[in-house]
């Protein structure tokens, strides 16, 4: 294989845009003829990690295994794409640090997948802010769960103010710049 692999990994709130912006980058990927795979809640906590719930520990331990099966892709070349909260500074720098203790170094782009608290629970596609909200889910990220920011990602992306293209434009053109495409 001529490409190389990286890990593009994607944070933000329930309903921010992670994986529709993963899920329309895999298909700008594939379309150029790279090798790509996208990792989020409905592949792997389906099954991987459908022994984990969404307590602080077990959410530490899904992103852990996320950060490891990543590796595991980008390290065979591939472009991957993860789409999950990971609301955790510590568990998305552990990830980084995998990464980066790899021989050689694989890449580690951090997204953050940035939309308002109350433009998320506008959209509110699944309903799942309003069961939050009446306390029929318990530990909602933004909620009654912290969602820690990320400070220094390589990309920021502003859901509110810029499309599904627009996004995975941004990305692209990061990608391009660091050689990756
Ligand atoms: C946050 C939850 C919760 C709780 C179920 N908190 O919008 P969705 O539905 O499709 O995506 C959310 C998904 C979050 O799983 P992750 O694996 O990305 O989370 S983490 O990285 O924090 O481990 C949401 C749904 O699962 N969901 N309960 N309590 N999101």
């Amino acid at each position: 294989l001529g490409q190389k692999g990286a890990t593009i990994w994607l944070t933000g709130l329930s309903a921010s845009g992670k994986s529709t912006i993963a899920t329309a980058l895999e298909q700008h990927l594939l379309r150029k003829k790279l090798h790509a795979f996208r990792l989020d809640g409905d592949n792997i906590r389906f099954g991987l990690n459908k022994d984990l719930g969404f307590g602080p520990k077990d959410r530490e331990e899904n992103i852990r295994r996320i950060g490891e099966v990543s590796l595991l892709f980008s390290s065979s070349a591939c472009i991957t794409l993860t789409a999950f909260i990971s609301p955790y500074v510590s568990d998305r720098q552990l990830a980084r640090k995998l990464h980066e203790a790899h021989n050689p170094p694989i890449p580690f782009i951090e997204v953050y997948v940035d939309a308002p608290l109350k433009v998320v629970e506008e959209r509110d596609p699944k309903g799942l802010y309003k069961k939050a909200r009446n306390g029929e889910i318990k530990e909602f990220t933004g909620i009654s769960a912290p969602y820690e920011a990320p400070t220094s990602p390589e990309i920021h992306i502003k859901t509110d103010e810029c499309d599904i293209e627009g996004a995975v434009k941004i990305i692209a053109e990061y990608l391009e710049k660091q050689g990756l495409l």
